[in-house]
């Protein structure tokens, strides 16, 4: 059973999936319709892979006792500047996500509740994976710049990595 605590805790963290998953999903469409497919096809799995999260933690709610809550969102961005302004706003949002989990993690340890506190785990890992992952794209971008054809490679490359199929492990 999880206490009220750590109830509202995953509650929140619901949501900030939920948004993860809506935010990505905007950063999808506009690279869409700015013929940036790979990047497209790239946002579109990680907006499901946020889905996913935030499936994972509605179950486990509900399996421990608590009332998991769907949450009402907010409308994300429609517009970005640019791509560097597409990826650094995702690097931000993942950094956001992290700090957030943390607190989970603390607020479980605080309850002593460590059958939550050992589902988060799985939250604390990826979250080391997609920061990781956020920085190199980051780090891609900036070396690439304003140059049209190494941007072209860069769109390629993610239409290829994303070619792989997703585990969110749900
Ligand atoms: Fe990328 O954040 Fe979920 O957990």
């Amino acid at each position: 059973m999880v206490s009220n605590k750590v109830e509202k805790a995953l509650n929140e963290q619901i949501k900030i999936e939920a948004e993860s998953s809506q935010f990505y999903l905007a950063m999808a469409s506009w690279a869409e319709t700015k013929g940036l497919n790979g990047t497209a096809l790239f946002l579109y799995q990680h907006a499901d892979e946020e889905r996913m999260h935030m499936l994972k933690l509605v179950k486990f709610v509900n399996e421990r006792g608590g009332h998991a809550i769907i949450p009402a969102l907010d409308q994300p961005p429609v517009e970005f500047e640019n791509i560097q302004n597409v990826f650094q706003n995702l690097l931000d949002h993942e950094v956001f996500v992290t700090t957030s989990i943390n607190k989970v993690v603390d607020i479980c340890l605080g309850e002593k509740d460590y059958p939550t506190h050992n589902f988060m785990q799985w939250y604390v890992a990826e979250q080391i994976e997609e920061e990781a992952l956020a920085r190199t794209m980051m780090d891609k971008i900036n070396m690439i710049g304003t140059d049209k054809g190494g941007l072209y490679l860069f769109d390629r490359d993610l239409e290829n990595l994303s070619a792989t199929p997703i585990d969110a492990g749900v």
